[in-house]
Formats: C-alpha cells, sequence, structure tokens
C-alpha cells in the first residue's frame, strides 16, 4: 500500500485530495494544525476512528514554520509521495502578514524538501510543491504556460516564487522527485469563505433568501481562469505518477471578470443585475427577479464597492495555458465555469436553506462579516 502524507489536508485541496488517494488505495498522512476549535471540517466524512485496526488515513499535529516536527513526522510516515499543500493562501491577508507568509509558503517548502535530503529518503519520496498562477502576477497580455516568465506581485507570491525555485534547485541538485504544480484559481463549495468566488456564492444564496441585503467586493474588473478543484487535485496526483519529474501549468484556458461571476451567481436564483457607476461608485442593481423561491425586489442594490478589498498591487488578468498538461498528462477538466458555479451555489442554498429555517422559527442567525 502506498502512503501519501499530505499537509494543508484541512485545506479545500487537501480534502479532494484525500479523497481521491483514499479511493486510489493509499495509506494518507495528513498534517494539521492545532487549532482552538475544531479544523477539520472538510475531511471529517474521511475520517476512520484511529482506535480501529487498518485505518487508512492519519492525522499528525504539526506546522510548516517547524522544521523539528517536519522532520520527525517524515521520518515516521516514510511517505512515497509528499503533497505540499500547506499555506497562508490569501494574497491580501499576505500584505498583512508577510514575514509569517516567507515563513510557511517559501522556507516551509524547503523544510519539507531539506526533511527528505536528510533523512535519506530522496531515492524512495516523491514531492508535489502547491505553486501557482499568482507566480505570473504582473505578466499580462497573453496565455500564461510553463516558459512564461515570472512577475510576482504580492508578499504571497514572492514567498511562492522561493517555493517554485527551490523545488527546481533540489530537484537538479540532488536528483530528487520533485515537481511544481502550477495551478491557476481553482474553486468549489469547500473553498475557504473569504475568497471571492465562495464571497460571492455565500452572499447570493443569502440575499435570494433574505438573509441578507447586499455584498461589499472590491475590484470586479480583475480576470481570474477558474477550474474546479476536484478536477485540479486529479492533476497533482497524475504529476507525480510521471517516468520523470517535471512542472505542469494546470488551467481551463478561459478567463472571466469577477463581475461576470456574480452575474452567473445571481442567475442561479433567477435574478439579472445591471451595473452602473465606476471604480468605487460601482453598484450592482437587480433589474429582474423570476424565481419565486427566491424573491430579490427589483431596484434593490445588491452589490456595492468597498475599497477596503483592493490589494497594493494587483494581479489584473490570469489566463493559463493547459497543453503542456492536457498532451503529456492526459489530463481535462470535467467542469466548465458554469457547472462549477452551479455546484457551487447549490451547495450555498443547501447551506444556507438551514439558517432561513432557524431564522423563521424565530432564531437568532449568524451574520457574516469580513
Ligand atoms: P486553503 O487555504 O484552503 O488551505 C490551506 C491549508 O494550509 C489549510 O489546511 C491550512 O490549515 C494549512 N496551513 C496554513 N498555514 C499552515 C502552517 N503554518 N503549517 C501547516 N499548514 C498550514 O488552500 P487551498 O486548499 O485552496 O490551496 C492549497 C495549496 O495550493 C496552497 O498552498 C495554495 O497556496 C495553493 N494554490 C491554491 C490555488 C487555488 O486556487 N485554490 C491555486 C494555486 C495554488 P488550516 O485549515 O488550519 O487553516
Ligand atoms: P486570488 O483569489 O487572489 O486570485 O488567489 P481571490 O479569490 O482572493 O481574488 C481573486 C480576484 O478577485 C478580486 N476581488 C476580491 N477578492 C477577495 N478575496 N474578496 C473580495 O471581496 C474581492 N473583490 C474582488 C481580487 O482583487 C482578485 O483580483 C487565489 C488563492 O487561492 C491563492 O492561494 C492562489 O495561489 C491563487 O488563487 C491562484
Amino acid at each position: 500500500m502506498k502512503k501519501a502524507l499530505v499537509t494543508g489536508i484541512t485545506g479545500q485541496d487537501g480534502a479532494y485530495l484525500t479523497q481521491l488517494l483514499l479511493e486510489k488505495g493509499y495509506e494518507v498522512h495528513g498534517i494539521k494544525r492545532r487549532s482552538s476549535l475544531f479544523n477539520t471540517q472538510r475531511i471529517d466524512h474521511l475520517y476512520e476512528d484511529p482506535h480501529e485496526k487498518n485505518v487508512h488515513l492519519k492525522l499528525h499535529y504539526g506546522d510548516l514554520s517547524d522544521s523539528t516536527n517536519i522532520i520527525r513526522i517524515i521520518q515516521e510516515v516514510q511517505p512515497d509521495e509528499i503533497y505540499n499543500l500547506g499555506a497562508m493562501s490569501h494574497v491580501r491577508v499576505s500584505f498583512d502578514e508577510p514575514e509569517y507568509t516567507a515563513q510557511v509558503d517559501g522556507i516551509g517548502t524547503l523544510r519539507i524538501l531539506e526533511a527528505v535530503r536528510l533523512l535519506g529518503l530522496t531515492e524512495k519520496t516523491r514531492i508535489y510543491q502547491a505553486s501557482t498562477s499568482e507566480l505570473y502576477g504582473g505578466v499580462q497580455g497573453h496565455a500564461q504556460s510553463e516558459t512564461t516568465p515570472f512577475y510576482p506581485r504580492s508578499p504571497y507570491a514572492v514567498a511562492k516564487l522561493y517555493g517554485y525555485w527551490i523545488t527546481v534547485n533540489y530537484r537538479e541538485a540532488y536528483n530528487m522527485y520533485a515537481c511544481n504544480g502550477i495551478l491557476f484559481n481553482h474553486e468549489s463549495p469547500l473553498r475557504g469563505e473569504t475568497f471571492v468566488t465562495r464571497k460571492i456564492t455565500r452572499a447570493v444564496a443569502r440575499i435570494g433568501l433574505g438573509l441578507q441585503d447586499k455584498v461589499y467586493l472590491g475590484n470586479l474588473d480583475s480576470l481570474r481562469d477558474w477550474g474546479h478543484a476536484k478536477d485540479y487535485v486529479e492533476a497533482m496526483y497524475l504529476i507525480l505518477q510521471q517516468e520523470k519529474p517535471e512542472d505542469f501549468v494546470i488551467a481551463t484556458g478561459v478567463t472571466t471578470s469577477v463581475r461576470d461571476f456574480v452575474r452567473m451567481s445571481f442567475s442561479e436564483i433567477g435574478v439579472e443585475l445591471a451595473f452602473t457607476g465606476e471604480g468605487v461608485n460601482e453598484v450592482g442593481t437587480v433589474v429582474s427577479s423570476t424565481n419565486p423561491d427566491f424573491p430579490v425586489e427589483v431596484g434593490q442594490a445588491v452589490v456595492c464597492v468597498d475599497p477596503r478589498y483592493f490589494r497594493p498591487t494587483e494581479v489584473d488578468l490570469l489566463l493559463g495555458d493547459p497543453t503542456k498538461a492536457m498532451s503529456k498528462l492526459n489530463w481535462k477538466p470535467k467542469y466548465d465555469l458554469p457547472a462549477l458555479v452551479k455546484d457551487m451555489m447549490t451547495s450555498d442554498i443547501n447551506l444556507f436553506r438551514r439558517d432561513q429555517l432557524l431564522a423563521s422559527s424565530g432564531h437568532q442567525v449568524l451574520n457574516y462579516f469580513e
């Protein structure tokens, strides 16, 4: 039985990847952080009672900022594959926590590579590094591929740039099987609530159910190449099954604005919007509302801009060229953007129907502010 070690197992990708690896018969070990609240909601359905025999999913307390802890876990697990998904992954927050982000997203990657080397596991252990389209940052005007030069535009992206190159360097210097997946934005019902897509689908569901009036967003012009996380974890797995270690861009090849993502989400509840005004004065107003299950008033302003969500340096456009992955990995996404939006909206509507039920029976429901 193959063993995989997943850092960031409690995150969006960690949850989907763990499910995939368990289905493929792996024993999966994950590193979770100590937290004052339970933080394993995304993988609880996969969890097995550790007191039972033949448990296939095991969790270890740990943190990418702690070398000794990383070394000890890798020594104990002796993994065939490591998926390094752990990160402070929020671009906007990285401007507030730049040093921590460098420690975890940059040096954290080095800690994994160095632990494998020091423990003499270079022949045995294959390493996947969660690299990102944010590396391209300021590169604009054409589809970004494995040969496009990088121009990071945030402390997050600069930390990930170190993670990218140290992975390449350890591969070349020590002949390690270490690869970068340069993944473009991927979303799902498990997406963190403060990333723009999930923020939108949650808000639209709540507005449709009468639990919220409007949503405040930042840059509506920004363009992203959005795929589904379920498809993207398949690519991570495939990247580590190749004969030779190589880096791959994973993307859909289609880019869409935040504004259009908002439109598509509202259209799932039968609401059509018109956007008027510019910059911080732009407003999205309901021009028609046709689904009686979601009675939103025509004329209601449901989207406003709050400059608090602007970034000191923005990445205006991301558009990936996945040609190499499609030909060498035989990878192809199953979800397009409309299917992704539908999946997220369906899930968030179901989630907030519970709040609607509580509210209608006189119980207090929480508001969500960011
Ligand atoms: P999430 O933010 O959902 O998950 C991040 C995971 O990292 C969580 O399990 C989190 O733990 C963990 N983590 C955070 N800090 C530390 C730390 N100091 N030590 C150990 N673990 C830590 O991210 P995604 O699942 O969306 O992304 C997975 C990886 O892929 C990340 O590295 C991200 O930067 C990268 N990436 C993501 C893309 C995307 O569009 N989703 C695109 C390209 C790259 P906790 O649950 O306790 O917070
Ligand atoms: P991103 O994702 O920065 O691309 O990083 P995010 O969803 O945070 O932002 C996408 C774009 O939307 C704009 N935006 C807003 N963003 C947020 N979070 N909140 C808002 O209210 C808002 N309004 C507009 C942003 O300015 C940006 O242009 C994600 C993360 O998963 C990274 O870890 C990963 O590496 C990259 O995707 C690829």
